[in-house]
């Protein structure tokens, strides 16, 4: 049966692949497994309907018979654990790279998230350009940690996984900022990831709902 995630009808980020779908779908691809998207306004995340399926009514979900999971670290947990390509084969490699999972969604994308809401919300603020700035300190910090604890290597640990899936896609959000140019080593990381054709096909569907044209 094929699995179907929800995703938005029309995305705030113009199809720059940022909304949450996106890493689903990567995941999707990389494990090369179909899937089905429903598209979904802001109106219809919020109904009674969607709520009995996602508790805060947000995208995505993945729907697959009588099972519906919420929060994408999940999903893509739970792709990773069903199909080989995302999480290595040996134990104690496959707890590490599901640490990273959880430390790409727990350690780096709160602060990345802290930014945009501020900048997103607060610009006309009087308080603006203190409170970026405290924010932005948030993010250095983690991306510095990140920096120094990647080096030179192509991957976290060994080869790609789920937990690089998370990190790049997380840190595709701080792309635009500027901030992540001054980490050299992400930067590279983040274009490897997206030079991935997995990622590529992903990000050609999600921008395919945006333009109305086909992938
Ligand atoms: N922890 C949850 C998960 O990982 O699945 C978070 C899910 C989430 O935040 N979903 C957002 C949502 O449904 C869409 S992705 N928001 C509507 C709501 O809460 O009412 C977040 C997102 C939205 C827009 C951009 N953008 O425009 O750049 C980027 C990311």
């Amino acid at each position: 049966m094929t699995a179907t995630i929800t995703a938005f009808e029309r995305s705030p980020d113009r199809g720059k692949g940022l909304a949450r779908d996106t890493r689903i779908r990567w995941a999707f691809e990389e494990v090369g497994q179909p899937y089905d998207v429903r598209l979904l306004s802001f109106a219809e995340m919020k109904e009674p309907a969607y709520l009995a399926l996602h508790p805060f009514g947000q995208i995505p979900i993945y729907e697959e018979g009588d099972l519906v999971l919420f929060e994408s670290g999940a999903i893509v947990f739970h792709l990773a654990e069903r199909h080989a390509g995302l999480l290595p084969g040996e134990a104690n490699a496959r707890a590490r790279a599901i640490s990273w999972m959880f430390a790409a969604l727990n350690t780096v994308e709160p602060p990345i998230v802290d930014r945009s809401m501020v900048d997103l919300l607060e610009r006309d603020e009087p308080w603006y350009a203190q409170r970026l700035s405290t924010v932005e300190d948030g993010v250095r910090k983690r991306l510095g940690e990140l920096s120094s604890r990647l080096g030179d290597a192509d991957w976290l640990d060994g080869a790609f996984s789920a937990g690089d899936l998370l990190m790049v896609s997380v840190l595709l959000r701080s792309k635009s900022s500027g901030i992540l140019d001054e980490y050299p080593n992400l930067s590279a990381y983040v274009a490897r990831g997206e030079a991935r054709p997995a990622y590529q096909r992903a990000f050609a569907a999600q921008l395919a709902v945006f333009t109305g044209k086909p992938a």
